[in-house]
């Protein structure tokens, strides 16, 4: 309802209310106005008090006046009873226009809550856009990262390709030291093994069991093998090189199962033949492989036909099938028959030695 109907309604009922009351009081003068005239008239006497009773006027008007006032009392009783018609009408508007302010109250309450839902759902739909954009965001950073683990796979295989062709070209190059002889005795072994850097020399080197490593004491002192292939440089070249100048020690390994370790000594030195080419010093050590050739440092060189080992009731090389510097009797032995005599007991579940090779170089001053 508007504001303006409202307002004509309220002036209405008010205006009705006017007419009501003044229409109440017109009756009740017309009534003392009749009864008035009654009594000057015909000297009737009336009742002012009770002349307002139409049916008690009318008996008492008794045959003079009936005729006369009766129609006019009935009149005004019919509009007597019109007139609490009216009134219990307005009562009944009345009490419609509370209910409608009611309503109307109610309405602005649902109306509020409704802007209040409006709100809600305005301020809901900005958040679902935000989670869109999240999500957007979230889907660019799993692309990204997708993205970079390929990059990464593909260095990753990069490198590993280029290491596999350095490895191949270092495996060549430590081959390829024989030169001019093939054969230990006669070789230039000045030639460069790469394998563990520049400048390295190969002393020693297992490969696929094609040289017997169980020979006597003269044959370890002059060294035996093929340099393109397994061999042994020789005790009496080793002391030479070692007490030259001083010397590092490298000692790369490779297990059945292509995992690579290595060991390094900064200060390697062989004793002569006269201490029986024991290992003198092997300075300090750094690796992966285990610092297992340190239990063998003052041990003295042993053969199948020399035994120099600290097991008194063993000799060792006998019992092992290789000359090597036995203490009592190894920690380590890559002398030992191939495959299965190369040992180096870092732990109890180790794969087997399937590649072995020993360098040194001198130490830079
Ligand atoms: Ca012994």
């Amino acid at each position: 309802m508007s504001h303006g109907s409202k307002q004509f309604s309220s002036k209405k009922r008010s205006e009705t209310t006017q007419r009501l009351t003044v229409f109440r009081m017109n009756k009740n003068l017309t009534i003392l106005i009749i009864c008035a005239l009654l009594e000057l008239s015909y000297g009737y006497e009336v009742d002012f008090l009770n002349c307002a009773a139409e049916k008690e006027l009318g008996d008492t008007c008794g045959k003079y006046c009936y005729r006369i006032v009766k129609p006019l009392l009935q009149h005004l009783s019919k509009v007597s009873a019109k007139n609490e018609d009216v009134e219990s009408l307005v009562n009944k508007i009345d009490e419609q226009a509370t209910i409608i302010k009611n309503m109307q109250l109610e309405n602005a309450r649902l109306e509020s809550q409704n802007q209040l839902l409006a709100s809600c759902k305005s301020k809901l739909a900005a958040k679902d856009e935000l989670v869109e954009y999240k999500k957007a965001d979230i889907k660019q950073l799993e692309l990204d990262i997708i993205d970079c683990r390929s990059r990464a796979g593909v260095e990753t295989s990069k490198l590993e390709e280029q290491l596999k062709i350095q490895s191949n070209s270092l495996d060549a190059k430590g081959l390829s030291c024989s030169r001019n002889s093939s054969d230990v005795q006669e070789a230039d072994f000045s030639c460069v093994s790469s394998l563990g850097g520049p400048g390295w020399t190969v002393v020693q080197r297992r490969m696929n069991g094609k040289v017997d490593f169980n020979r006597n004491w003269n044959e370890y002192v002059q060294g035996f093998g093929q340099i393109q292939d397994e061999f042994f440089l020789g005790l009496e070249k080793l002391h030479l090189l070692t007490s030259s100048q001083p010397h590092e020690l490298f000692i790369f390994m490779r297990n059945i199962a292509n995992e690579s370790t290595y060991a390094y000594y900064d200060y390697f030195l062989i004793a002569d033949e006269t201490e029986s080419y024991k290992i003198k010093s092997l300075g300090t050590y750094t690796g992966s492989a285990g610092n297992m050739l340190s239990h063998h440092v003052g041990a003295k060189f042993s053969t199948i036909d020399r035994d120099n080992d600290n097991a008194d009731q063993l000799h060792c090389a006998s019992e092992w099938l290789s000359g090597w510097w036995f203490d009592k009797c190894y920690h380590c032995n890559l002398n030992g028959v191939y495959p299965d005599g190369l040992k180096w007991l870092k732990g109890n579940n180790e794969h087997q030695i399937s590649f072995a090779q020993v360098m040194i170089k001198p130490k830079k001053k």
